[in-house]
């Protein structure tokens, strides 16, 4: 799945969604780019758990189609 943050603008930012990512799914494999604000991930988990985390770590994630 592909998850689209757009207020990602550095490697903070991407530490924390990448530690809310990895709360939700010990096991997810994520991979992040910062510079198209794209959060990818690899999990059996529904997309809407990882929009809550993200959101809970206080920024806007939403699904991208
Ligand atoms: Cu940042």
């Amino acid at each position: 799945m592909e998850l689209q943050v757009p207020d990602m603008t550095c490697g903070h930012c991407s530490g924390v969604i990448e530690r809310a990512v990895q709360n939700v799914d010990a096991r997810a494999k994520v991979d992040i780019d910062i510079a198209t604000r794209t959060v990818r991930i690899e999990s059996t988990r529904p997309a809407n758990d990882f929009v809550s985390a993200i959101r809970e770590a206080g920024y806007s994630a939403s699904v991208r189609a």
